[in-house]
Order: C-alpha cells, then sequence, then structure tokens
C-alpha cells in the first residue's frame, strides 16, 4: 500500500495529514485557480452559436441518410458517403462555407473571450455564477417531478432532549455555541466549498469531493443544525442546496463519500424536516452514482465521474482493487432510496453486493480489504476494524437495525465476523489494554487507528439480539474499547486521540511514528462514549465527553473554525488548516446527544449512518424491496 500521505481523506481509511500551505505555495494555487477560472470563463462566454456547431458540424453534411446508392456512393448503414462530379462540386463549396463560419465564429468567440478576460475576477465569477444558476433552473425543471408519495416511519424525538440538570444544560449549550462558530466561519469564509480552512480563511476541497465545489459542509451539517434548533441557519442551507446543489458536474468523486455525507445527510434532513427539496437532490444525486455499478461483477468502482459515469479504481488500492469499507457501506442509504422512491434498483445493488460476499471464501473467517471488482477476487489479504475496512461490519449490524431486526442474513453475517475479529484481531496489551490490531500478510499489527475506535460503540449497539445470549459479553467489550481509546487520548499532551497508537514492547495506547501524531478532528471515539452512555449510563462517558470538548474548544478552535493539529504530543502544536465537515455531521452531533437526554433521537427509532445522519428504522415485515409494490 502507497504511503498514507497518498491516500483520499477519509471513509475510515488512513487519511492524508494536511500539509498545509507549505505543502502547496500559495502563488502556484493562485495561478491554477486563475488559468481555471479563465478557462472556465472563456468557455461560457463563448457565443452559443459556437458552441452548439462543434457537436453537429460536419456530420449532417457528410453522411446523409441515403438508400440510393446509383450515383456511385456507398451505402454504409443507411448512411450514403457522397461520390464524384456534381455532387462533388457542391460538397466542396459546402465545405468551403462551413470553414468560413467556423472561421467567423471563433474570432468571434476569441473577441468576445478577450473582452471578459477584461473584465475583474469578480465580474467573471459573478457572470460564470449566473449562467451556472440558469443551466440548475433549467435541470430542475427536468429534474422536479414529484416522487411517488410512501408512508413516512415514526419520526420520534427530532425535538426533545432537554436536560434537567443545569450542569449538562450548559456543556450542551456550549456544544450548541462551538457548532455556531464552526458553521458562522463556514458560512463567511467558505460559503458552497466544500469544506473551510479556518486560518486562510477561504474554501478547502479534497479529491473525494471531486473538483467541483458541492457545499459538503452544508449537506453534512444539516441535521446537526435541525436538532440543536438552529433553524435560521437550516434554512440557509436549505436555500443554498435547492439553488446551488447540481449534480450535473463533470467531476470525478468518491462513491462512498458522496453517498454517506450527501446521500446519508440529503435523507436525514428530509426525514428530519419534511422538505421534499432534500429527497429530490438525494434521488438526483444516487442516479449519478449508479453507473459506478457497471463493472463485471457489480462490485462498484471507487470513484465515478458525475457526468460521464466513468468508473475507477484508486491507483494505491491493491492491484486495481475495491475497497470492503466503500462498497460495503452503501445498505442503509440505499434500501432508503428504494423505500422511498419505489424503485428496486438501489436495493438490487446492494443485496447483489452482499450475495456475492457470501459466496466467497474468507481466510480465518476474515474479510480481506481488497476486492477485485474484474476478477471477483481479494486483492491483498489485510483485514482491518478500522481504515478500509471498518464500517462494512457497521453497516452488517445496521441494515439488520434499520429492518426493525427482520434482516437475519445480515445479523448472522456481523455476528460472523465479529466472531472471527475476536478470535484473530482483539488482543490484551500487557498492561491490560484491550486493542483491536490490524491482520497483515498472516501476522497481527499490535496497533490500532483512531478509526477504530468507533467499533466500542459497535460492540455496544450489537450486544442485544447477539448469538448465545452474548449480550453481556459484547457490552462489556465495548467498554473496554472505549477506555482503551480515552487512554489513548489521556495520554497525550492536548488530550487528543492521535491518528494511530500502538502496544508493542513498553508502547501502550501511544502513537510513535511522527506522522500518526495528528488529530483531525475526528470523531469516533466520542461515537463510542455516547453509544456506552445510551447503554450504560454510566456518568464517565460524560466526563470523557466533557474533557474532548474542552480539550477541542482548547487546542483547535481558532478565530475562523476550528481545525485539526499536527501533533497531540507537542504543548505548541500547529494547525493542519482544515475543519472537515465530518466535525459538523459527527463529533459535534456525538457531543451533543452526550448531554441530551436519551429521548432525543431513540435508538430504537433511528440508526445512524456511518457519518451519523440519523436515519430511521423502517418497519417492514420483511428487507424484500425488490419492486413489492406493497412496499411503495
Ligand atoms: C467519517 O467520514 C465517517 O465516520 C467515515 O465512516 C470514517 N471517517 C470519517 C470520520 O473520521
Amino acid at each position: 500500500m502507497t504511503t498514507p500521505a497518498l491516500l483520499p481523506l477519509s471513509g475510515r481509511r488512513l487519511p492524508p495529514l494536511n500539509l498545509g500551505a507549505s505543502a502547496f505555495p500559495h502563488h502556484r494555487a493562485t495561478l491554477r485557480l486563475a488559468f481555471i477560472t479563465l478557462c472556465f470563463g472563456a468557455f461560457f462566454f463563448l457565443p452559443d452559436s459556437s458552441k452548439h456547431k462543434r457537436f453537429d458540424l460536419g456530420l449532417e453534411d457528410v453522411l446523409i441518410p441515403h438508400v440510393d446508392t446509383s450515383k456511385g456512393g456507398k451505402n454504409l448503414g443507411g448512411f450514403l458517403i457522397h461520390g464524384q462530379g456534381h455532387d462533388e462540386h457542391r460538397h466542396r463549396e459546402e465545405e468551403e462555407r462551413l470553414r468560413n463560419k467556423i472561421r467567423a465564429d471563433h474570432e468571434k468567440a476569441l473577441e468576445e473571450a478577450k473582452e471578459k478576460l477584461k473584465k475583474s475576477r469578480d465580474e467573471i465569477q459573478a457572470e460564470i455564477q449566473t449562467e451556472k444558476n440558469k443551466v440548475v433552473q433549467e435541470l430542475k425543471k427536468k429534474d422536479s417531478k414529484p416522487l411517488p408519495p410512501v408512508p413516512l416511519p415514526n419520526l420520534i424525538g427530532i425535538n426533545s432532549g432537554e436536560p434537567a440538570d443545569p450542569d449538562i444544560r450548559e456543556k450542551r449549550n456550549k456544544v450548541k455555541e462551538m457548532m455556531k462558530h464552526a458553521w458562522d466561519n463556514y458560512r463567511q469564509y467558505g460559503w458552497g466549498h466544500n469544506e473551510l480552512k479556518p486560518i486562510a480563511r477561504k474554501g478547502h476541497s479534497t479529491n473525494i469531493f471531486g473538483n467541483s465545489q458541492m457545499g459538503a459542509t452544508i449537506v453534512d451539517a444539516l441535521d446537526t443544525l435541525y436538532i440543536m434548533g438552529l433553524h435560521d441557519e437550516f434554512r440557509e442551507g436549505q436555500e443554498w442546496i435547492d439553488k446551488n446543489l447540481d449534480f450535473s458536474v463533470n467531476s470525478e468523486v468518491s462513491v462512498f463519500e458522496v453517498n454517506i455525507r450527501f446521500i446519508g445527510g440529503l435523507l436525514a434532513a428530509y426525514y428530519l424536516s419534511g422538505q421534499e427539496v432534500f429527497k429530490i437532490k438525494a434521488v438526483q444525486l444516487a442516479g449519478k452514482l449508479l453507473p459506478a455499478f457497471n463493472t463485471p461483477t457489480g462490485i462498484p468502482w471507487a470513484m465515478v465521474n458525475l457526468k460521464s459515469g466513468v468508473g475507477r479504481n484508486w491507483g494505491w488500492a491493491s492491484a486495481g482493487s475495491s475497497i470492503l469499507a466503500e462498497f460495503g457501506t452503501l445498505h442503509m442509504e440505499f434500501v432508503h432510496l428504494s423505500y422511498l422512491t419505489g424503485d428496486p434498483v438501489y436495493y438490487n445493488k446492494v443485496m447483489h453486493i452482499r450475495k456475492l460476499l457470501q459466496k466467497m471464501d474468507r481466510p480465518n473467517g476474515l474479510y480481506p480489504n481488497y476486492l477485485n471488482p474484474r476478477t471477483g477476487r481479494w486483492g491483498q489479504h489485510h483485514t482491518s476494524v478500522g481504515g478500509l475496512g471498518d464500517s462494512f461490519y457497521e453497516y452488517l449490524l445496521k441494515a439488520w437495525l434499520m429492518s426493525d431486526k427482520m434482516d437475519m442474513e445480515a445479523r448472522k453475517m456481523y455476528d460472523d465476523a465479529i466472531e472471527a475479529i475476536e478470535k484473530h484481531l482483539i488482543r490484551k496489551s500487557n498492561g491490560g489494554l484491550t486493542f483491536i490490531g490490524e491482520w497483515k500478510n498472516g501476522h497481527l499489527e499490535r496497533k490500532m487507528g483512531h478509526l477504530t475506535c468507533f467499533a466500542g460503540g459497535m460492540f455496544a449497539l450489537g450486544a442485544d439480539g447477539s448469538r448465545d445470549d452474548k449480550a453481556g459479553h459484547y457490552l462489556q467489550l465495548g467498554a473496554e474499547i472505549a477506555h482503551t481509546c480515552h487512554e489513548s487520548y489521556d495520554r497525550t499532551t492536548l488530550k487528543l486521540g492521535p491518528e494511530a497508537f500502538k502496544f508493542d514492547g513498553g508502547v501502550e495506547a501511544v502513537a510513535v511514528r511522527q506522522n500518526e501524531k495528528y488529530y483531525i478532528l475526528r470523531p469516533e471515539v466520542i461515537e463510542t462514549y455516547w453509544y456506552m452512555w445510551r447503554f450504560t449510563h454510566d456518568p464517565k462517558y460524560r466526563q470523557w465527553g466533557w474533557e474532548a470538548t474542552q480539550a477541542i474548544d482548547k487546542y483547535c478552535r481558532v478565530s475562523g473554525g476550528f481545525s485539526g493539529v499536527k501533533d497531540v504530543y507537542s504543548s505548541s502544536p500547529t494547525y493542519d488548516d482544515v475543519q472537515q465537515s465530518f466535525f459538523l455531521a459527527e463529533t459535534l452531533k456525538y457531543l451533543y446527544l452526550l448531554f441530551s437526554n436519551d429521548d432525543l433521537l431513540p435508538l430504537d427509532n433511528w440508526v445512524f449512518n456511518t457519518e451519523a445522519h440519523p436515519l430511521p428504522v423502517l418497519h417492514l415485515a420483511n428487507t424484500t424491496l425488490s419492486g413489492n409494490p406493497a412496499y411503495r
């Protein structure tokens, strides 16, 4: 595998450490931006005639539908290629006329482009935006067919949770204030961009979102704003989505990331607020992801171009493989899409993946992280409950929960997988800390990622309904993982957890390599505190959550928002200058829930996707959404 710096940012994968401005000299970025803006502007300001003519030039004139071959032309599949004599002369004249026209159009276009380029950058950008808005409006007219109505599931506990205890109320208000700070700064400096650079005070993006401004932070933050009662901010977000969120862009995005952040975010916003626009956008976007499944096996590509539908895999992933945590983290959203649209296509895609996985041999009962979508064979035998594997296991459990515990196939797959993981990956350190290692080429690496810490919450969530009535055991396992992950925070200077930590020799829950010492506002440890709190009400989880809240506010807060830090062991850490969208979607949401009463989004009625977007339990008789009109 390549170095983490080459990996895409998220998806429970090891992310690149954002090296900030020094890695990409500012002037180069500015020049490139200016160049792109000019090219984009120049295209928009070509006269309409030249834009269209590019595509029909010649075709009508050279290949004319004709069946009469008597004058010496050849009939090729219904098109006649013209021959000699009179026709040839006429043809030359016609060509000359076209050539002149192209020349004239071209000159006119250049003139117009030159004129436009004399304008200031702001003027050009404003004009581009106007053109884009027009296109968006056109598309909206085409795409806004109302979807068939379905009975909405029971939406319980979307406006509750106010704690009676004044101390807890104060903590909850503090988290809300932090959300406001993150949102307001994004609103001011990064609006419409995917993420925010809180120090440079401008927009930020990574390759997972493609090259387009898709407002990832807006979509990811909506449901957190909603449950916190930040309704004006929610409406601002809704308005932006309604007017600007456009998926007909020539942009190559991560299928997994777009699914968990955008489709998950839009669906949750729809269920919470009832606003149709979110459902319509989610369905439009899902349609754009479907071409990713056009592979010889039906295992989707990691990336897809939203416009052309062309897909491919990450260059670093074992011999062209797709990634378990990516193609295995679509189920929840896709079942909801089928439920809401009455169209089984989404359900069929994810069930096909499941069936294929069920048929495959698993080394030691473990799922390797890599699967080749061309051959249907496993790639490198590397198994992880952290980056590359994690949310696959999470979605097996959540598929069962989301089906009102009817999808026993998913539950069985989860139970089998967890048993193998416990046998081969979970160990106790010399100092008595339970950790989950990684299986690499036949040996156990005694290292655990921050991402892996989500598993504490997963074990607790899956305790009820576990095989052989081992509920107590799994709750205990969840508690042990929570404890280990808390230790990884507590053993740092900043009281914030490193990206990965070891259990080797004398080292216990501490990062060793410099490039594993960063904290990028990730949620997994807090996520586990929250689940453990819900299932045990042990006050230590609120205490640990409060420690993390204070540390984030002290060390990650800057006047322009919140930033990740590069070394949690340093007393004067430097910033990575990125406010990740999952900070608003997950970290702050889980903290808020931790200091709320359990009647806010109760776990009997809601299942959180891997980006913390709550989706309601579907009380279906079974998960057979394969076109049965009863489920429409
Ligand atoms: C989030 O995007 C999701 O939680 C994903 O499953 C894993 N990585 C990030 C947060 O760390």
